[in-house]
């Protein structure tokens, strides 16, 4: 994958950031940084290849569902790259449903790195896991728990229990040691795994396309990691 870190531009954007910017690129100051914010990558669309016009609605519609269950917390979708093409429909999905930019907006970085890059604080931030909850694979899973190092994969392991797994569009909140880089050096406080519907025949539960079920496994996916972020926030 292409990975474009946080750019000058982004700098530049974040001092122009003004309350009706969608994307935000730093949030900077001491006050917003002090905000519950839940940093997540868009669920199965990249290695489980779902479907990004149908992933961006059910982001849009969970969104709304969920801002008013947050209290004063912000939900921000990360992805690598500004040409991102999930990140773009849900910018321009977001616009169109005139969905409150300070509460929820798109950022461009690495989710391990969005405060010592990006100067974003997000105490949350959501994995895209697998169901064995194992640190190998690629994507924002094996980012995560290379950042975090062996602290997240003791911390997940007790409190997934005996299971030791999660069901597709389940979520498992799990509080991060302050013994992890992840936490003493961007100050994330839980990761939050989640398993989305998976559309890739090489990888195991594949709903081989069907759709119906797809899209309500990923519904079901953004309200437990939403509704754990809430449970945080609360
Ligand atoms: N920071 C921000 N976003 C990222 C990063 C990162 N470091 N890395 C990837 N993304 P994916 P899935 C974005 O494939 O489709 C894993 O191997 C990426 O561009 O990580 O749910 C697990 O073990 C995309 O927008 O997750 C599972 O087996 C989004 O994160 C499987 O892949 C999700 O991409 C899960 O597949």
């Amino acid at each position: 994958q292409d990975v474009v870190a946080f750019s000058a531009q982004n700098t530049d954007k974040n001092i122009k950031a003004d309350g009706n910017s969608r994307e935000r690129s730093a949030a900077g100051s001491a006050t917003t940084n002090d905000i519950p914010t839940l940093a997540f990558p868009s669920i199965s669309t990249a290695d489980f290849q779902f479907n990004h016009e149908k992933a961006s609605d059910i982001i849009i519609q969970k969104v709304e569902e969920f801002l008013d269950k947050i209290g004063n917390g912000r939900l921000v979708l990360v992805d690598l790259t500004s040409g991102s093409r999930i990140l773009n429909l849900v910018k321009v999905k977001a616009e169109q449903k005139n969905i409150d930019s300070s509460k929820f907006f798109t950022f461009v970085g690495d989710i391990t790195q969005l405060y010592t890059k990006g100067g974003l604080h997000c105490n949350v931030i959501a994995n895209a896991a697998n169901w064995r909850l194992k640190p190998r694979g690629g994507g924002v899973n094996a980012a995560i728990f290379n950042a975090a190092g062996p602290a997240l994969e003791i911390a997940t392991k007790e409190a997934a229990g005996d299971a030791g797994c999660i069901q597709p569009g389940s979520a498992l909140t799990v509080p991060l040691p302050s013994t992890s880089q992840l936490h003493k050096r961007e100050g994330v406080t839980h990761v939050i795994h989640v398993l989305g519907p998976n559309m890739n025949p090489q990888r195991p539960d594949c709903l081989n396309n069907d759709y119906d079920k797809g899209c309500k496994i990923l519904r079901e996916a953004y309200s437990s990691l939403f509704e754990g972020f809430a449970s945080i926030v609360r």
